[in-house]
């Protein structure tokens, strides 16, 4: 008995990590703009894997304001929560609160169930850039990471790398500070996270979704901390617009280099 569940967990795991060797979409953070884009690409028939250095996806979701678990959203948003089946409760007109919990389960759920492979645990610590194209990441066990154990890391090939960090933007850090790229920003580089504002910052983490350079996307907070938007707190829709705008750029972009 004891053998038999060792080698079934053995198995199913490496052959799990051997099908996502080389993907189309490497996102990396389990955060809701992530997981709304790993749904929305999957159900396009992408192979999608999502690396969050966290034992539970969901990033910001699960605490609500203040670890109240409670959160807001609008319309636009709550529609998309809908969809993956998360119930919402209208205070008004335009705005929902939403079971954090409910939310965060739901979304790693949806991601999960439309065929996107999450790695909890597993951090991105750095990117693959080959002739001014970004290509892939570099991935360790979080716990390595976390220890500051001298180990190194393996490699995950993609065709677009989603930077769905959050407020660090690590990837395009990684691409602006380490590779010395210029990407679509103002200056070229991060210009940095402003304070609240919840009506602009949600405003702009949507126009601030885009690809950043050749092979390279960021999206939620991350996208907007590149372009130096404000900050919103738990107000929600801005992060589920984003991740299926990015979606919907990644797939096009995908399509013309098949
Ligand atoms: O921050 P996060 O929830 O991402 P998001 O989609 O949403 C932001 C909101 O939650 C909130 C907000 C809304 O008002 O402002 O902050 O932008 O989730 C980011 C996820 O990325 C993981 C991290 O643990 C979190 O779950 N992450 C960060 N760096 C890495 C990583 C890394 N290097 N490798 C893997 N995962």
């Amino acid at each position: 008995m004891e053998e038999k569940i060792s080698l079934a967990i053995v198995r199913s795991y490496f052959k799990k990590l051997e099908n996502n060797l080389a993907v189309d979409v490497a996102i990396v953070g389990a955060g809701p703009s992530g997981l709304v884009a790993a749904r929305d690409l999957a159900l396009a028939g992408l192979k999608v894997a999502v690396f969050e250095s966290k034992l539970a996806p969901g990033g910001g979701t699960w605490g609500g304001g203040m670890l109240m678990n409670e959160v807001v959203v609008q319309n636009d948003g709550a529609a998309i929560l809908h969809e993956f089946g998360i119930t919402t409760q209208p205070i008004d007109a335009e705005y929902h609160t939403v079971d954090s919990v409910e939310m965060a389960s739901g979304l790693v759920f949806g991601a999960r169930k439309a065929g996107a492979v999450i790695f909890n645990a597993v951090k991105v610590e750095d990117i693959v850039i080959h002739a001014g194209t970004v290509c892939g990441v570099v991935i360790n066990s979080n716990p390595v990471a976390y220890m500051g154990l001298h180990v190194d890391p393996i490699v995950i090939m993609a065709r677009a790398v989603l930077d769905g960090t959050g407020h660090p933007s690590e990837i395009i850090s990684k691409a602006v500070n380490k590779a010395g790229v210029k990407i679509d920003s103002p200056t070229g580089g991060i210009l940095g996270e402003k304070p609240m504002w919840m009506e602009d910052g949600e405003r702009t983490t949507v126009e601030n979704t885009k690809r950043l350079y050749p092979g390279l996307y960021a999206s939620g907070m991350a996208a907007n901390n590149v372009q130096g938007g404000f900050r919103m707190g738990p107000i929600f829709g801005g992060m589920f617009k984003s991740g299926r705008k990015i979606a919907k750029i990644i797939a096009d972009d995908l399509k013309q280099t098949k």
